[in-house]
């Protein structure tokens, strides 16, 4: 009998301070190693009390369902999409998140996409690099300075985005369906197409899922319009990527600033001609503070679960 408190499946690889502390307590099981997984599952799935996954990683049912005895799931990141909370809740299996602790790197990521995006950071350095300063001039770029930042989800995360998108001087509004937030000053758009009328950067900060899928069509994009810009550090399935494309080939928006995709790691390859579009690896969160942030909750909501059973940041599933 192992003295450790738990075996706990890891969906795929994550933080080395979350693994190092995981395995120091648990018995840890590495799902991206096990080559069959359902031959391992029918053996010992029995065994397995936790999963730790990310809201990349999301989870599967089919693989849950061989896992009876599980007893919590501990996500890795705010964003939980790629779980499915219905059939958690079914099984009375509670979910942990990282909120908060992100806040500021994802709100930096945003800000990181708008200037660059704007001051056409990525096409001067790829300028410089390529030795076209020696003849050429760069085309000028665009303040932000007294420019109206739309922030669609003004959440924590967009929150955070509006006070930094402030200290530019930019003017700061929101959609949020229905009335506005009774505390918030900023203006307050019910309907989403007004706000993209509206804003010169679209900021996209909505948990991804059903309920936001492709909420940026071909008719926000238009709506936008080719002077504005969309930046987008939620999801990529808020943005219909065929659309925004499509509007981006034909000068219909004046450029963007993504950091995640439909298809992650695929980005549509008509993306990559483009010198407008500013392209990140789903960074939003990816710096040393916020990662060993986020390892250390994942890591106090999986032995709070197992000393106490109790999860520090649990998710309403
Ligand atoms: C990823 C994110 O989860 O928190 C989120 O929702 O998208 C990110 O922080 C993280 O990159 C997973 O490794």
């Amino acid at each position: 009998m192992s003295d450790k408190k738990a075996d706990v499946l890891v969906w795929g690889p994550v933080h080395a301070a979350l693994t190092q502390n995981l395995e120091r307590d648990f018995t840890v099981h590495n799902r991206w190693e096990i080559k069959d997984i359902d031959a391992w599952a029918a053996e010992h799935g029995a065994k397995i009390r936790g999963v730790v996954t990310s809201g990349v990683y999301g989870t599967d049912n089919a693989l849950l369902d061989k896992l009876p005895n599980l007893q919590v799931v501990n996500s890795f990141g705010v964003g939980y999409d790629p779980i499915d909370t219905a059939y958690l809740a079914k099984r009375g299996i509670p979910l942990s998140n990282t909120p908060d602790v992100l806040n500021n790197a994802v709100a930096e990521t945003a800000l990181a996409l708008m200037l660059a995006v704007s001051r056409r950071i990525g096409e001067a350095e790829r300028f410089v690099r390529a030795g076209k300063w020696l003849n050429a001039k760069l085309p000028l770029g665009n303040s932000l300075n007294g420019k109206t930042c739309g922030i669609v989800g003004l959440g924590k995360i967009g929150k955070t985005i509006a006070k930094r998108a402030a200290a530019f001087d930019m003017d700061i509004a929101y959609y949020r369906r229905g009335q506005a937030y009774p505390d918030v000053s900023y203006t307050h758009y019910g309907n989403l197409i007004e706000l993209a009328k509206a804003s010169d950067y679209l900021i996209l900060i909505v948990p991804g899922g059903v309920d936001t899928q492709h909420m940026v069509n071909a008719e926000v994009l238009k709506a936008l319009g080719p002077k504005s810009f969309l930046i987008n550090v939620a999801r990529g399935s808020v943005v219909d990527e065929k659309a925004l494309v499509a509007s981006l080939l034909e000068s219909g928006i004046a450029g963007a600033g993504l950091d995640v995709f439909e298809d992650e790691p695929n980005v549509p390859a008509e993306l990559l001609t483009l010198d407008n579009v500013v392209l990140t690896p789903h960074i939003g969160s990816g710096t040393h503070e916020t990662r060993q942030a986020m390892a250390d909750l994942v890591f106090a909501n999986v032995s709070g679960f197992f000393d106490e059973g109790k999860l520090v940041t649990p998710v309403s599933v």
